[in-house]
């Protein structure tokens, strides 16, 4: 069996999900560090996102596409369960995580610190502060989420924890969410917790926003 090799940066949520995945599952993988919109990014991703997966001759992209891939070909714990109904809950919170909670948490309220399209680089305060109701909404519902078990499905690590656990990390270190995630809540707990897993700790960002290497789009 080729090893798979993932195409992206370390700084990127979504490659931390892919390269998380292998870890869980011990596979054996390489990572190629790309910058955002590189031309390798763009040879398999049609919009140029990241992470994309080379697996021998094979192609894919879309992180929860490879995920998935990852899971069924590979033995270990299994990402997403067989069990039909623990499988689709895994499968909704993907979904949501991917549809609602990176768009607010990621994509507007973490890249207004990182990318401000202020003139002199300071955070965007006003994306900021029209954002943070949605960001404490949604950090309410997933705190609601992991009370019970320490897992967003059922009693153990599945994919969606994988997809949660990146946004997380970012959010811990900014000012209004780090304290949205402090240890009185289960969310934080629940964060902090996983933090120790090997895969969290392997794979944790180094300082400083990714690279680009075209121009936003
Ligand atoms: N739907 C894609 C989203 C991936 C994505 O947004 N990746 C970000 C980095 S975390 C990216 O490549 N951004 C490049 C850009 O927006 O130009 C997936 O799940 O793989």
């Amino acid at each position: 069996m080729p090893k798979p090799e993932i195409i992206g940066s370390s700084r990127s949520s979504y490659t931390r999900v892919v390269r998380m995945v292998c870890e869980e599952k011990a596979i054996d993988h390489t990572l190629t560090e790309a910058d955002l919109g590189a031309p390798e990014i763009f040879a398999i991703h049609p919009f140029g996102k990241m992470p994309v997966l080379r697996h021998g001759d094979f192609m894919l992209y879309e992180s929860k596409a490879i995920a998935t891939y990852l899971d069924r070909v590979f033995t270990g714990p299994e990402l997403i369960p067989s069990d039909p109904k623990l499988g689709a809950l895994t499968e909704q919170w993907v979904s949501l995580v991917n549809s609602a909670m990176d768009p607010t948490l990621v994509r507007t309220y973490l890249l207004a610190y990182a990318f401000p399209r202020t003139g002199d680089g300071k955070p965007d305060r006003i994306v900021i502060d029209a954002v943070l109701l949605r960001v404490r909404e949604q950090l309410a519902l997933l705190d609601k989420a992991v009370a019970a078990t320490g897992f967003l499905v059922g009693d153990s690590l599945t994919l969606a924890d994988l997809f949660l656990l990146p946004i997380l990390y970012y959010l811990k270190r900014l000012p209004e969410s780090g304290e949205m995630l402090d240890r009185s809540t289960a969310l934080g707990r629940y964060h902090d917790g996983h933090a120790e897993r090997p895969s969290y700790v392997r794979t944790i960002p180094p300082p400083g926003p990714p690279r680009r290497a075209t121009p936003i789009r």
